[in-house]
């Protein structure tokens, strides 16, 4: 840590950091050959608020929680938000899920049956109805639709039928939410997928209207992809919304926040810094984007993985600030390889946790949360309370 300017710079900056927990991260979930079940899991919806809540509790940074329609369906929306509110909460954004019921085999809104593109419509505008009693800031659409086997049909005419649909889902969203559009290369579909990448999120975002902008999942990439590449130009079209964050190895395997690959997710927060102090178009983008989460814990336990997962996303936003942009412009306009790229490693192996351990003091929260949540009994106290009744899953 450089000086105490620097210390009052980050810190100022960690305290506009929000991040967004996923309800689904804390239901029992696993693979298609296992789902482990673990002691303790919420039984409804209220409980996942329980256990975001406990997440934001022990380090301050996470305030919102994403509800997924239907495994989150409550008969009340209105007492909902209360619930999360009275919780120290509110709802962040609604995920639509077009793609576990038996009409959409051959997908949801870019299906070649306008009936089922009917049916997930309806669930759109249901999304925006619970967004709008929610008070959620956006309705996020990850569609499964896509073909198994070339020939299955014709890709043109998909994407007319889902840009037609997009646009009709924006002209439905409530005033102050925005769509977001997330891509994913394959899964569940295997040989191709109607949103495969960020150029066809941007082409449907940019088709659909001005509330519309592009989720970056960080495990819907090929191997190989320069992710910190493409958040840096969509920033630079103003189309970034949000990310889903968590990591992987090999496919979509929403392990924890930076514990596969941490420096990746340095050099991504690098390109969000670098643009949050601009005063163009990027610098809007940025400073509007949503830090949501998306992991599935299959046999970590859940409520520390997401603890550690808001420690590591600080971490991470804090070393990015620390990157001397002025030492890292001049390198590059001079033309010094090693010097640009030193600027950058300087940052990324600088220790910041005792800057974030004494923020954390400053605020009355644990300077160690994932340790303290560890010691204080919580886990256990939770597994007896809620041994009776069905845990949580994701139907
Ligand atoms: C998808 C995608 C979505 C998430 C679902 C559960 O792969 O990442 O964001 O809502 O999983
Ligand atoms: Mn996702």
């Amino acid at each position: 840590m450089s000086n105490d300017f620097d210390e009052a710079r980050v810190g100022a900056s960690l305290d506009a950091l929000v991040a967004e927990l996923p309800s689904w991260g804390f239901s029992n979930t696993g693979t298609r050959f296992r789902v482990f079940p673990q002691p303790g899991t919420p039984r409804d919806t209220w409980e996942k608020l329980d256990d975001a809540a406990t997440v934001h509790r022990y380090t301050g940074a996470a305030p919102l929680i994403s509800l997924h329609i239907p495994w989150d369906t409550v008969d009340d929306w209105g007492a909902l938000r209360a619930g999360a509110e009275e919780r120290g909460l509110h709802i962040g954004a609604i995920n639509s899920n077009t793609f576990q019921d038996e009409d959409y085999r051959l997908g949801s809104l870019a299906h070649p049956d306008g009936a089922v593109r009917a049916k997930a419509m309806r669930h759109m505008e249901e999304c925006c109805a619970i967004a709008s009693a929610t008070g959620a800031h956006a309705l996020k659409v990850w569609l499964g639709d896509g073909t198994n086997y070339p020939g299955q049909d014709d890709f043109r005419a998909r994407k007319r039928r889902l840009q037609d649909a997009l646009r009709a889902v924006h002209d439905r969203l409530p005033g102050g939410v925005r769509l977001l559009i997330e891509y994913k290369p394959y899964e569940p579909a295997l040989y191709h997928t109607d949103i495969q990448d960020w150029g066809m999120a941007l082409l449907l975002a940019r088709h659909a209207g001005e509330h519309a902008r592009v989720v970056v999942d960080l495990g819907h990439h090929a191997h190989g992809v320069n992710i910190e590449q493409i958040v840096a130009i969509l920033l630079d079209e103003g189309m970034l919304g949000a990310f889903d964050l968590n990591d992987r190895k090999y496919g979509d395997d929403d392990l924890m926040l930076g514990s596969i690959n941490p420096y990746q997710l340095f050099l991504i927060f690098n390109e969000l810094a670098a643009a949050a102090a601009a005063g163009d178009t990027a610098g809007t983008c940025a400073r509007a984007v949503a830090y949501m989460v998306d992991q599935a814990h299959n046999i970590e336990p859940k409520i520390p993985a997401m603890i550690r997962t808001v420690m590591t996303l600080q971490e991470h936003w804090a070393k990015a600030l620390l990157v001397d942009r002025a030492a890292l412009c001049a390198a590059q306009r001079s033309g010094d390889i090693v010097g640009a790229n030193t600027a950058l490693k300087d940052a990324y192996d600088t220790d910041v946790r005792p800057l974030i351990a004494r923020w954390r003091a400053a605020r009355g929260l644990p300077e160690d949360p994932l340790r303290a949540y560890l010691d204080s009994g919580e886990a256990e106290a939770r597994a007896v309370a809620r041994r009776e009744g069905v845990p949580a899953g994701w139907s």
